[in-house]
């Protein structure tokens, strides 16, 4: 396939947090970067987002008192996974990776800056109704189909492919160049639910320039 005016590359939280040597590092997350390069050049239309807590966020462990990373807590939206402290606005490991070379993004989408909610989709909100503004920004702009790729393929990048999905718009997740965290399994779990949604699985080998 060749991607078009209406389809958009979506690169989600490549920063220094979840890269080698971040606080909360994807096994082999530097091995992305290298695809979502090349993928760019292909794509017209290219969004990054970027996760982007206050210090004090309540899906660090750290405001828990007594609980541990990667332990879970009730939140009053639900169910939260405690991380360590990752992606504090404004420090380095906040910042996206310098290996990036995506010139032509035209837009850096943040998110997860309301303290008390996270925001693992690109769309939505944990509490699964607070907006983001992205699906507005994709209707207006007249893209309607969404390739996924970055960190961490079973939290960031699925629950944006489910979402993509329930805001009416094609998603096609870009196998190579997305790595996952894999917490209990999350990762066989956030592939079922993206199929069962009709979130497209594909290698980036099939994908070619921009027509
Ligand atoms: C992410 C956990 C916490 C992600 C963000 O980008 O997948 N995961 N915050
Ligand atoms: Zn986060």
């Amino acid at each position: 396939m060749h991607p078009t005016e209406t389809d958009l590359l979506l690169v989600i939280d490549v920063q220094a947090d979840f890269l080698p040597g971040g606080a909360l590092a994807v096994l082999d997350g530097d091995a992305v970067i290298g695809p979502i390069n090349a993928l760019g050049r292909r794509f017209r239309h290219v969004v990054l987002t970027q996760d982007w807590h206050p210090a004090g966020h309540a899906s660090f462990a750290t405001s828990h008192p007594g609980r541990q990373p990667f332990e879970t807590v009730q939140l009053p939206y639900g169910e939260q996974v405690l991380w360590p402290e990752h992606c504090i606005q404004g420090t380095p490991g906040a910042e996206l990776s310098p290996k990036l070379d995506l010139p032509h993004a035209e837009l850096i989408l943040r998110k997860g800056y309301r303290a008390g909610i996270d925001s693992y989709s690109a769309f939505r909100e944990a509490d699964r109704t607070t907006p983001t503004g992205l699906a507005g920004y994709l209707r207006e702009r007249g893209l309607t189909r969404v390739f996924l790729c970055g960190l961490a393929t079973d939290y960031c990048v699925g629950w944006s492919a489910l979402d993509a999905r329930e805001a009416g718009f094609a998603a096609v997740v870009v196998e190579e160049a997305c790595r996952g965290i894999d917490l209990g399994g999350s990762l066989a779990r956030a592939w079922e639910a993206m199929a069962a949604a009709g979130v497209e699985r594909m290698g980036s080998g099939a994908i070619g320039g921009c027509i």
